[in-house]
């Protein structure tokens, strides 16, 4: 009696975080346990790792909220020019062990929650990761505000807060992908703080009377209520802490009561619902655009949302509207807004809406405020994803954001015409309206007039925009419009928290503190004194082996399956699409297969091991893409179960890739594949990570590879495949006169014939893939094919002598200092916003 073993860790330091007096425990021990109690109602006997991750974040969210109001005020106080990042995807993955790093607790928190009986890393890995994005877009709009916090500048982001982000991908036990959803705010999230008084109405459909003084008055319809829902975004090393706003669509009166007093319960509760549904899910396709009237809300809603949140803080501010983006000085002038594509483009036109309607401001001056305010960045030149709507469509759903559109078109094409007299054609490319049936608005023509520059993601991909989809506007705005600024990957997560021991040695090599070189990148160059150190050259390979190793158990535990970690580990990781060229990869490993079980068992013994993961999820309704996958996962099965070869090649698709599984996937590869057809990847970001964790590059010579390879060195990337100006050139042979595959590749031939044969099951379901392949090949896999197998070869052939490959490696993260985002976000301020950064002292 009395006598019960204490639950976990040390009784003293429970009871005395209980007590919260004690000064022998320290303050995040009290604060701790103090959430357990209170905010959980929960105790040392009850509480698991889940309660605990919880308890954990709550305690270190009161550090961040203490920040981030010190910020807030400071930023009122002083009245900087600001910056407003409005991205419909913010693919944060997890924050727990983000924050920690940020605020520099990282170690206190480990050592504190010891003593209670809990390990850190099994909290970080309880908490869901945030979603809400597709791929590398959503991805690079987090990136970015850590980046505009550790830098200190006065940027927030806004975007929506979907009740299921990305969907979670599952295998079926054919191999297809299947889609279920992802509800990852099923257990509350404590990253984040509702404002249930920052709240603003949403008009949709109705009508539109012209008043015949260039104003309007848009009424009726239906009206939703959009809830401010702040997640903190700490900086690193500094105590700024910036804002992330995501907005839910809510009905504005609970539900219909006339509905309701009739009886009909059913229809009472639709109109809410319908509002509700606004902010449900996320969509699932990047680089297609459906037209879909809910996609349409979702961008109305929160553009609405945004610009009345930004416009209502800088009326508090008492100045002119005038004043709302001049750019000539830093302290007459006070906002920017970067839209990350065309998806935040209604802004353009409801920022007209609210200066004429609402705040009764001329024409001629509401559009020099507009086009002084808004910046556009172009992510892709894929034709397919660029966004076009229905001219019916935004007519019935926002009936004034039409008549605004075509009044600035009228303004413009005069204006073109002024420049380019009796230039139809010219004109015709240029209008906002597409013309056919039905009609159709270019938002991409719409974000380019309403902006004050325009950018694209890296330098080829900048260059080509103005060469083709821009040339028009290149044209009539002149040159300076328009600019690159290359994508960036914060160090933070992606070198320090991903990627501890390579950190560690790192700081070890270099003796200076960490926050030096996570801060300031181009301070790795300091490793290039220690490529030749033997001793360092042994400590490198070791992170990566740990890293390896970290990967395999992964896999066991999820997979149950075996790693072999003494093979080279060959990655290639991204959203499954045609012009990223998975098909190729997999071919490569179909004939590699081939050409070991061509061997005799003794020259397969001189073979290096190889390990080749997959993973990346493909758009719901993308058929080739998921057929893809399934072949993935069908090679995969033989080729890991034969025993003629399955100790020197493998293969693993990794379902339900995410951000918490790229921090395990890409610090442990040795080569990973970035290997789309030139000219269709505008940048990529998981090169950089790649090459920053000392993965070599295997890739083709397109997006922000080039400028990856511009710094670390030509010798230390492996290129293949056709440039880009040859592209163009090489569709055209293949649509008129297509030279028979055997012929072209007869290693290709090979392989696609072994697919069609039925070797790895399924005879006849890939033919609709093969047949891409076989007949047009738009994404020219058969052109790059063969030069595509030398590159493999030579990365067998470098990897055999591994002195040299871990000198390759350590020169590459040497140099990867530009692909830092806080240098990107740098320039975006510089170029675009004329923000300047803000210290919190
Ligand atoms: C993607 C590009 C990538 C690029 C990211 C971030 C879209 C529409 N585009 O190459 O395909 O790295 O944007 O800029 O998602």
């Amino acid at each position: 009696k009395g006598q019960e073993k204490w639950p976990r860790g040390d009784k003293k330091v429970w009871e005395a975080g209980t007590r919260g007096l004690d000064k022998e425990v320290p303050d995040i021990t009290k604060s701790f346990v103090n959430h357990v109690n209170t905010s959980l109602a929960l105790q040392a006997y009850n509480i698991d790792d889940f309660g605990a991750y919880q308890a954990a974040a709550l305690s270190a969210r009161d550090n961040l909220i203490i920040n981030w109001n010190e910020t807030q005020i400071n930023f009122t106080r002083k009245s900087p020019k600001r910056a407003y990042y409005l991205s419909l995807e913010f693919l944060m993955g997890r924050t727990f062990d983000n924050a920690l790093l940020n605020l520099g607790l990282k170690d206190q928190y480990r050592e504190g929650l010891d003593q209670l009986g809990f390990n850190l890393e099994d909290l970080i890995d309880q908490e869901r990761d945030a979603g809400l994005g597709n791929g590398g877009l959503g991805r690079l709009a987090a990136c970015y505000l850590d980046s505009s916090a550790s830098q200190e500048l006065p940027v927030w982001g806004y975007g929506l807060r979907y009740r299921y982000g990305i969907f979670q991908q599952l295998i079926a036990p054919d191999g297809s992908q299947l889609e279920a959803p992802d509800p990852w705010l099923q257990n509350e999230n404590p990253w984040e703080l509702p404002r249930a008084d920052v709240t603003y109405d949403v008009r949709f459909y109705g009508h539109a009377e012209r008043l015949g003084n260039g104003r309007a008055v848009w009424s009726g319809g239906q009206e939703v209520l959009a809830v401010a829902y702040d997640t903190m975004i700490p900086g690193y090393s500094t105590k700024n802490t910036n804002n992330l706003r995501l907005w839910e669509s809510k009905p504005k009166r609970g539900f219909d009561l006339n509905s309701f007093n009739a009886g009909d319960y059913e229809r009472a509760i639709e109109s809410s619902n319908s509002a509700a549904a606004i902010t449900s899910v996320l969509y699932p396709n990047d680089h297609t655009t459906f037209g879909k009237e809910l996609r349409l809300k979702q961008q109305y809603f929160w553009t609405a949302a945004s610009l009345a949140d930004i416009l209502r803080r800088f009326k508090n501010l008492n100045k002119p509207i005038t004043e709302f983006p001049q750019c000539q000085s830093f302290y007459c002038s006070f906002v920017s807004i970067q839209l990350n594509d065309t998806h935040p483009t209604l802004a353009i036109p409801e920022l007209m809406r609210l200066l004429i309607d609402e705040e009764d401001v001329p024409w001629d001056t509401a559009w020099g405020i507009v086009t002084n305010t808004f910046f556009y960045t172009n992510h892709t030149v894929l034709p397919e994803a660029l966004e076009k709507w229905p001219v019916p469509l935004i007519e019935h759903v926002l009936p004034r954001h039409l008549q605004i559109i075509y009044d600035i078109n009228l303004l413009f094409l005069k204006a073109v015409e002024k420049k380019f007299p009796g230039d139809r054609d010219r004109l015709a490319r240029m209008s906002l309206i597409e013309e056919g049936f039905p009609k159709q608005v270019r938002m991409a023509n719409l974000a380019v007039v309403g902006s004050r520059k325009v950018n694209g993601v890296a330098e080829l991909h900048s260059e080509l925009l103005q060469a083709t989809i821009l040339k028009d506007f290149v044209e009539f705005d002149g040159p300076s419009k328009f600019f690159s600024v290359t994508n960036g990957i914060t160090p933070r997560r992606w070198l320090d928290q991903s990627n501890p021991n390579l950190s560690n040695l790192i700081q070890e090599t270099l003796q200076i503190p960490k926050a030096d070189f996570l801060k300031d990148l181009s301070k790795l160059e300091g490793l290039l004194k220690y490529v030749e150190n033997p001793t360092f050259q042994k400590k490198w390979a070791a992170v990566k082996q740990s890293n390896k190793e970290r990967l395999a158990h992964y896999v066991e535990v999820k997979l149950g399956l075996k790693v072999n970690t003494h093979a080279m580990f060959d990655v290639q990781i991204k959203r499954l699409h045609e012009y990223k060229r998975q098909t190729m990869n997999i071919f490569g490993v179909i004939h590699r297969y081939l050409w070991l079980k061509d061997m005799t068992p003794q020259e397969r013994k001189k073979v290096n091991p190889k390990v080749v993961f997959f993973a990346g999820k493909a758009a719901p309704g993308y058929y080739i893409a998921k057929l893809t996958i399934r072949l993935i996962v069908n090679v995969a099965r033989i080729i890991n179960d034969d025993p003629d070869t399955k100790d020197i090649l493998s293969l693993y698709f990794l379902p339900d890739y995410s951000v918490s599984l790229a921090e395990i996937l890409i610090p442990a590869s040795d080569i990973s594949q970035h290997i789309s057809t030139a000219g269709t990847e505008a940048s990529g970001t998981s090169n950089m990570k790649f090459c920053l964790n000392g993965g070599l590059l295997l890739g083709t010579v397109d997006g922000a590879n080039i400028e990856i390879a511009e710094e670390v060195g030509e010798e230390n990337v492996f290129f293949f495949g056709h440039l880009t100006p040859a592209v163009e050139d090489l569709r055209y042979q293949h649509l008129y006169h297509p030279e028979s595959l055997e012929q072209k590749s007869p290693r290709l031939f090979r392989v696609i014939n072994e697919i069609a044969s039925g070797r790895f099951g399924d005879d006849n379901v890939y033919e609709p893939l093969l047949n891409t392949i076989r007949h047009n090949d738009y994404y020219l896999l058969s052109e790059d094919f063969d030069s595509y197998l030398q590159a493999l070869a030579l990365v067998d052939e470098s990897y055999q002598n591994r002195i040299e490959w871990i000198k390759k490696s350590i020169s590459t993260t040497a140099k990867m200092g530009k692909f830092s985002s806080d240098r990107a976000i740098l320039d975006y301020a510089q170029e675009c916003w004329n923000i300047e950064p803000l210290k919190l002292e």
